[in-house]
């Protein structure tokens, strides 16, 4: 690109408008004879001016301004012709690997099409049953576990005799340096004890415990129906090598766009896009683009309306089908050649209770407008070539990190690793997270993911556990008032890219102005 048009190209980003493709094209063309820098400047006065802004410019709009200008002779030309900068020396074009490469998307697995709950007291009860059935297999494949048994058969045991039961957490109490916990099975419940004076490594794994959720408990039978922990065992994932793609495609994950919101990073994510389309950053940068298959969205794509007291005094768009509308016109701007996977997050037009089916599309019909996009539930699961992505917003993620010491938001990673640790996205009932009961418990983590990819904390995290790639993808919505509050510190506007073939990770940081864009550390 020549350097006048990537001058042109920044000044308008950073006036905080885009070009829509025609647009570009156009003025691609015309900075080889004339000066693109003083006809954006031109453009970006009189939209200025306008009663109403609009985000994108559109090719019509640049023709229109110059062939305004040359009539009202206001100014003699716009650059001049006699002098023609050269044509930009034969730079590399853009040469979009991904552009030949054949997509390859296998949804596993998508609630949005078995949802059928009805809310009955029966259906939660089934949907608990059958949680810990499930995660009792899960459970009963790891060898430490196999001579587990039930609380009954246990408390038939006798005293100071050691046990092992596969139970549920249903309370969890710490006074002086004891947890007591509550647990119960199909049959029956129990009490438990982990005491640091009769075991210092058992009380820290107490601590760690997630409220409802299945683990195997290793203890000595002690007097009445209690039991002193010895041990704690989660179901966990097993140490693997992760599947890899054989050829170099990457998937850009993201999420949290709060598009609608006034704090979103209209600039930023701009320059994400046009990056995309090789149109930003530097030759390394370009390079990571024209490898870029997939473009995943794990939630949160507007800020939505009505989802927090007084948000109407946060929202630059107020109505919800304008803001899907926004997003669609972002949508249309991403390469053909680059599948679009979103799924729902809390901001989102789809129920609030877990597990999410797709944003419907008979009301966001504006969202699906512009280009073909894969819309999933929240959570599911997808391979991308080889590769298995676990995609889940993260809603749950606040309730871990309300409830077990030393995490907070800005380690959304531990909470992640104990989710996986956990084989569910959601353990705990009736905090932050709403769930709708459902025969089938969806939140189970039936299958280790190559990827597990999250959202919502609005803080980039890149982890691995257990050969399992933790991403979760930040945000591109600048800190609200509502998280200054409480304490929230975002690092929006950088995009986790992922190298399916090696399972790499580059952080690309937008925040910065064309030339100074980065890879951030993370
Ligand atoms: O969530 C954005 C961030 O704000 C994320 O870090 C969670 C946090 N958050 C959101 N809602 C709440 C409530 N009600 N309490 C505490 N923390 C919260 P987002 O879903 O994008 O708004
Ligand atoms: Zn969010
Ligand atoms: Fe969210």
């Amino acid at each position: 690109m020549s350097s006048k048009l990537q001058r042109a190209i920044s000044f308008t980003i950073d006036a905080g408008y885009q070009l829509d493709k025609q647009a570009f094209d156009f003025l691609s063309t015309l900075s080889q004879t004339e000066d693109p820098v003083r006809l954006m400047e031109e453009v970006i006065k009189r939209i200025e001016a306008l009663p109403q802004k609009t985000l994108f410019i559109q090719r019509s709009f640049l023709e229109e301004i110059l062939e305004r200008t040359f009539k009202e002779g206001k100014e003699e030309k716009l650059g001049s012709l006699e002098s023609p900068s050269p044509i930009p020396r034969a730079r590399k074009a853009f040469h979009a690997y991904a552009e030949d490469a054949k997509a390859e998307i296998e949804v596993i697995q998508d609630p949005t099409d078995e949802i059928c709950e009805t809310g009955s007291i029966e259906e939660y009860l089934k949907c608990f049953q059958d949680r810990f059935k499930r995660t009792q297999k899960l459970l009963r494949r790891r060898i430490d576990v196999r001579d587990a048994t039930s609380i009954t058969e246990a408390l038939k045991s006798s005293a100071n005799t050691k046990v092992k039961i596969i139970c549920m957490i249903t309370e969890k109490r710490e006074r002086k340096q004891r947890v007591f916990l509550t647990v119960e099975d199909l049959e029956t419940n129990a009490t438990v004890l982990a005491s640091q004076k009769t075991n210092e490594a058992v009380i820290k794994k107490a601590r760690m415990l997630l409220l409802d959720q299945t683990v195997c408990i290793c203890a000595i039978r002690g007097r009445n129906s209690m039991f002193i922990a010895e041990d704690i065992i989660w179901p966990d994932i097993p140490q693997r090598q992760a599947h890899k793609a054989s050829v170099p495609v990457y998937a850009a994950l993201i999420s949290d766009l709060h598009i609608g919101s006034k704090a979103f990073m209209r600039e930023e994510f701009s320059r994400f896009v046009l990056w995309l389309n090789g149109k930003f950053g530097n030759e390394d940068l370009k390079d990571i683009a024209s490898h870029v298959k997939y473009v995943v969205i794990a939630g949160d794509l507007v800020e939505g309306i009505g989802i927090y007291p007084r948000q109407i005094e946060d929202l630059a768009i107020t109505d919800i089908y304008e803001q899907y509308r926004m997003v669609s016109k972002f949508f249309e701007q991403i390469p053909d050649y680059i599948e679009l996977i979103i799924i729902p997050g809390n901001h989102d037009v789809s129920r609030k209770a877990l597990p999410q089916p797709a944003m419907p599309r008979d009301y966001v019909e504006a969202l699906y407008e512009g280009r073909q996009v894969h819309s999933l539930g929240n959570p599911s699961s997808v391979r991308l070539h080889e590769v298995e992505l676990l995609l889940y917003h993260g809603r749950s993620l606040e309730d871990v990190i309300a409830s077990i010491p030393n995490v907070s938001f800005q380690t959304p990673g531990i909470a992640m690793k104990l989710l996986l640790q956990s084989r569910h996205l959601a353990p705990t009932y009736g905090k932050k997270t709403y769930m709708a009961p459902e025969k089938r418990d969806f939140m189970i983590i039936e299958r280790p993911p190559d990827i597990f990819h999250s959202g919502h904390m609005h803080v980039i995290k890149v982890d691995n556990y257990r050969g399992t790639l933790i991403v979760n993808s930040g945000a591109w919505q600048r800190q609200t008032e509502f998280q200054r509050k409480m304490g929230i510190v975002p690092n929006p506007g950088i995009a986790p890219i992922v190298n399916l073939q090696t399972l790499q990770v580059t952080p690309i940081d937008f925040t910065a102005s064309s030339t100074q864009t980065h890879i951030a550390s993370s």
